[in-house]
């Protein structure tokens, strides 16, 4: 028993580096997935991921869409994005930075003069029997800091 404890007192200290090591190690890798159905709109809207993650949208419907970084309120990278994603195609950003990253497609929805997403209106937008444009083309991520 008297041999035992050293070997036992060393296993005990590395249990714990062990932990601490694998998660200074950890960096999500994960890939959160955002369609685009067959409506005008980002599924779903608001996302939030880690630094590290990454974001891949879909193209589902059967008409063109945008992901164009909202630059104003970016604060999470990728600033001057602007994918077209037509039809079944798919595109993915992975983000190093904490921040939010607003985002629209700039066929159904266009900026106002406060940068704020905007329904297209009588120039793009598709009017309802009511006589509304409808819900502008957006989304957010928010990357949170390293977990
Ligand atoms: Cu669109």
């Amino acid at each position: 028993m008297r041999k035992l404890l050293p070997v036992l007192i060393v296993a005990a200290a590395l249990i714990p580096m062990g932990v601490v090591t694998a998660g200074a190690a950890h960096r999500d890798g994960s890939v959160r997935r955002v369609n685009i159905p067959e409506e005008d709109r980002f599924a779903p809207f608001a996302v939030t991921i880690h630094v590290g993650g990454a974001v891949k949208w879909f193209n589902g419907d059967e008409d063109d869409h945008f992901v164009v970084s909202d630059d104003a309120f970016n604060t999470a990278g990728h600033k001057g994005t602007d994918h077209l994603l037509q039809p079944g195609a798919t595109f993915a950003l992975r983000f190093n930075h904490p921040g939010v990253f607003v985002y629209y497609c700039r066929l159904h929805a266009y900026l106002d003069s406060f940068n704020q997403p905007v329904a297209p209106g009588p120039d793009g937008g598709i009017q309802d029997q009511n006589g509304n444009y409808g819900t502008p083309m957006s989304g957010v991520i928010t990357v949170l800091p390293e977990s």
